[in-house]
């Protein structure tokens, strides 16, 4: 029996998504400065087991063979960042090598027929800015105008995508605020200070790009959750509501309406985030310049309920569905229930792309003699065919869902998991850099050249 297919609208893109810091290696290679990725993962008991993206996957050194994969998967798009500090290494100096390293991925790209789609930054801010405050400074904010402008003068011609920002929630809370990544500070009142510069440099980001009048487009990835209430008692919708306010509304109502949300005006967070002296006349109508298309990354929900004694009054409950290695609990539904509120009460027609989505599983390589080594990750290949399911319906009534990308191409540096996650379609041996197909990735690579999947996954696939 054949199952029944699945079929996305034509021309629907399909990506993979990678960061520089993650893939590249090649730290000291070509002028490149240090990083706050650099500096934070060689403090002793930052990362799992002390590890750095010093290697990552190598990806410098073997741009082509990478590039190949890219083609052999047969993607339309492929979603990478521009490490900041292999353009700018130091204060007022440009890097022509940084340069030409993004141009020989970009030609190389446009060569096998796939879209290049740039994140401008993806966390890996240039140490030299850091030691200026990072993004607790307000001046950082030119300085990322600055390089964003020298990109678009470089590579404008040659990118239709751009993404100002990957996930700012991740930059600010959890780097100034958790300080469980890069620069690892721990102040409430600097991570809200840190969101709203980033949210600002993005504004001036996308005002600048409309000035040069470019041909592409450019929007933002942010990080959203699917936030549920343990119970449908007041306190518990109180507390989802913060969780909300805290996770998504805090970037969404800015971005789309120009404003922080209520809650959070009212000080129900504080006293951790301090006072919001750094908002400046006119911040939230340049934060709120509109942008071409919306990049959601999603992974999983969050349940939680009221607690009096937390530091936000939010609990969040322990899992209670299946999880991937992250701990994060499976949800395919929450992918499809999130794209329709946030078309409902944000974006509308406004297109859409799903920038990040996919697991970390444990897997094993087995040796087939002959036939080659194989990863059996069967987890991986239904949670991707279960999302995909969900974006499908989304489509299905109307929503402007443009494009998918899968997290990761290939198995890399997981932050301060170090390589302990794997969230590759290619598995990546760290001691040979041998890159090995998952079966995910012969999943993906059918469901790329048939344009949909099967209604009901088939047990071998
Ligand atoms: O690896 C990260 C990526 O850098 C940003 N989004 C989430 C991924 C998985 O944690």
């Amino acid at each position: 029996m054949t199952a029944s297919k699945l079929t996305f609208p034509i021309g629907f893109e399909w990506g993979v998504a990678t960061s520089a810091y993650q893939i590249e290696g090649g730290v000291l290679e070509d002028g490149r400065g240090e990083s706050i990725w650099d500096h934070f993962s060689h403090t002793p008991g930052k990362i799992h087991e002390n590890e750095s993206g010093d290697i990552a996957c190598d990806h410098y050194h073997r741009l082509d063979q990478d590039l190949d994969l890219l083609h052999n998967l047969g993607v339309t798009t492929y979603r990478f960042s521009i490490a900041w500090p292999r353009i700018f290494p130091a204060k007022g100096k440009v890097e022509e090598r940084g340069i030409n390293f993004y141009r020989r991925l970009i030609d190389g790209l446009h060569q096998r027929g796939i879209t290049p789609t740039v994140t401008i930054y993806h966390w890996d801010l240039p140490q030299w800015l850091q030691d200026e405050g990072g993004w607790v400074n307000r001046e950082t904010v030119d300085h990322f105008v600055e390089y964003a402008r020298l990109l678009f003068q470089e590579f404008g011609s040659l990118v239709p995508r751009w993404i100002t920002h990957n996930e700012p929630w991740c930059t600010a809370f959890l780097g100034y605020g958790l300080g469980v990544h890069a620069p690892g500070i721990k102040d409430w009142g600097a991570a809200a200070r840190a969101a709203h510069h980033v949210l600002l440099s993005h504004g001036l980001v996308v005002k600048e790009f409309h000035r040069l009048d470019l041909k592409g487009e450019i929007g933002i990835t942010l990080n959203l959750n699917h936030v549920e209430a343990a119970s449908d008692s007041d306190p518990d919708r109180l507390a989802a509501d913060l969780a909300d306010e805290f996770s998504n509304r805090w970037f969404l109502d800015s971005i789309f309406k120009g404003r922080y949300p209520q809650l959070l005006k009212e000080g129900l967070f504080n006293p951790h985030l301090g006072n919001w002296d750094f908002v400046q006349s006119g911040d939230l109508e340049v934060i709120s310049t509109p942008i071409d298309f919306l990049g959601i990354n999603y992974y999983s929900r969050t349940v939680v309920r009221y607690k009096e004694d937390e530091p936000m009054h939010v609990e969040r409950l322990t899992a209670s569905l299946p999880t991937t290695e992250m701990g994060w609990e499976i949800y395919p539904h929450g992918l499809y229930l999130l794209l329709k509120r946030v078309r409902e009460e944000y974006t509308g027609e406004l297109p859409l792309f799903i920038t990040e989505n996919g697991a970390a599983f444990t897997d094993e390589v087995t040796e087939n003699g002959a036939k080659g080594k194989s990863v059996v990750d069967t987890k991986r290949v239904e949670f991707l065919h279960d999302h995909f399911d969900a974006a499908l319906r989304f489509i299905r009534e109307g929503g402007p869902l443009r494009g998918y990308y899968v997290w990761s191409l290939m198995d890399n540096f997981e932050w301060a998991e170090g390589y302990s996650k794997r969230f590759g379609l290619v598995y990546v041996d760290y001691a040979t850099q041998e890159r090995i197909l998952k079966n995910s990735a012969k999943f993906y690579q059918r469901v790329i050249s048939q344009n949909g999947i099967e209604a009901v996954l088939e047990p071998h696939a």
